[in-house]
């Protein structure tokens, strides 16, 4: 079973009986292949005896979500068993474990999280996570600033940054987030009946100037290691635990690409509760609590990532007078622009969230995707000008009433 191919699941069975010290050799395993992402199989493999289960992650040779024509780098999986590596060794309560990495068959083995729920599901069912916003900050918060020039040797940094060359997975969101949306391309999947407010985007000249300010950043800024693909689909949760899992797109880039995939993610499913709570109240209530999360996600972050800067900066220059504060704003305002670029993304471009995608009535799907672009255009254009995270909440309440 050494060369590469893609595993069925008898093959899955035998692997997982071969690992040690996981299941007995005589167990009797059941196996599925549970993969509903873009990319990749994924086979949960149990044994009914003892309900001791794992998840085996298999990268397929090219993107499952459109098919063979479309080859894609095996890499991928090195990149996402290195990422979760660093990222335990920075927040081990954070991440799945990982048991063993098979480099021949691009395939990771790792921590069953059955008993969480993937939290776009969650939130589309109207759940409430307590402690999700402490918990993303952390993540988040640990995993920017301990892989950046900030805290690492700056030799070292370089040679991560190496290790970390992901162009056929950056090349995908350089097309699908920042080139795309924002023109008639092939690859783009929207509702006709929004065409006019997709032709609107395609046509404004002040929003392409802010996309292109946004697409550089990505391109250029070396930043820190990134998760790199930070929605809803990525984070598993109850209410008392948060896991990160799928960093394929890990790469050194700018870190307001994860914390505005976070609130970009929140906001869709904001946008789309229209269609999934029809007590009024009851939606509002749900709506203000995303709202407040989306604003404790960029606080905590703030204030964990300023306290790791007070404890553990080691550039001599960034602890001049005021860089603290710069930082922040720059990183705040790519926050804000990348968001919007998530949200318009998830309307016109390949990839759509079930939170606006599954909406059974029409006209109310309909609302959603033009309300998603209205705060996602808005949010781009303001970046450059943003302060406050409730400047965020301000657009949302005012696209609210539009
Ligand atoms: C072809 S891959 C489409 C999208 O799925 C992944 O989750 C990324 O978000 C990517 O852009
Ligand atoms: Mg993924």
């Amino acid at each position: 079973m050494s060369a590469y191919h893609p595993l069925d699941e008898a093959e899955a069975i035998e692997l997982a009986k071969s690992l040690p010290d996981l299941f007995a050799p005589d167990a009797g395993l059941i196996c599925q292949e549970i993969g509903d992402g873009n990319l990749n199989l994924v086979f949960r493999v149990i044994d009914p005896h003892t309900n001791k289960s794992i998840i085996m992650k298999q990268a397929l040779p090219y993107a499952k979500v459109v098919g063979e024509s479309w080859p894609l780098t095996l890499d991928r999986a090195r990149i996402e068993s290195d990422a979760l590596q660093i990222q335990a060794s920075l927040c081990a309560d954070l991440v799945p474990k990982v048991y063993s990495y098979r480099p021949e068959l691009a395939l990771t083995i790792m921590e069953d999280l059955s008993d969480h729920t993937i939290m776009r599901k969650g939130l589309i069912e109207g759940n409430v996570y307590p402690d999700f916003a402490e918990h993303i900050a952390d993540f988040m918060a640990r995993t920017l600033f301990f892989t950046s020039d900030l805290s690492m040797n700056q030799q070292d940094k370089k040679e991560r940054v190496k290790q970390f060359i992901n162009p056929e997975l950056c090349k995908i969101t350089e097309d699908l987030i920042f080139d795309h949306p924002f023109t008639d391309a092939d690859t783009n999947d929207f509702n006709p009946a929004i065409k006019d407010a997709v032709e609107h985007v395609w046509n404004d000249e002040e929003l392409h100037l802010q996309v292109a300010v946004l697409r550089n950043g990505f391109l250029t800024n070396a930043q820190a290691m990134l998760h790199g693909d930070l929605h809803t689909g990525s984070i598993f949760v109850t209410s008392a635990s948060t896991k990160v899992i799928d960093p394929e797109f890990a790469f050194y880039g700018p870190m307001g690409f994860d914390v505005g995939a976070v609130i970009a993610n929140l906001l869709l499913n904001y946008v789309g509760q229209e269609g999934w709570i029809d007590d009024s109240k009851e939606r509002e209530d749900y709506r203000l609590y995303l709202l407040q999360t989306t604003q404790d996600v960029w606080n905590r972050f703030e204030g964990q990532f300023r306290g790791l800067w007070k404890e553990h900066l080691a550039d001599r220059m960034f602890a001049s007078p005021g860089y603290l504060d710069l930082y922040m704003q720059r990183l705040f305002q790519d926050t804000i622009g990348y968001a919007g670029c998530k949200m318009v993304r998830r309307i016109i471009g390949l990839a759509h969230v079930a939170d606006i995608h599954t909406i059974p009535d029409s006209l109310t799907k309909e609302r959603a995707e033009r309300l998603a672009l209205q705060i996602g255009t808005q949010l781009i254009k303001h970046h450059q000008k943003a302060s406050s995270i409730s400047e965020v909440v301000d657009i949302v309440q005012q696209s609210m009433k539009k």
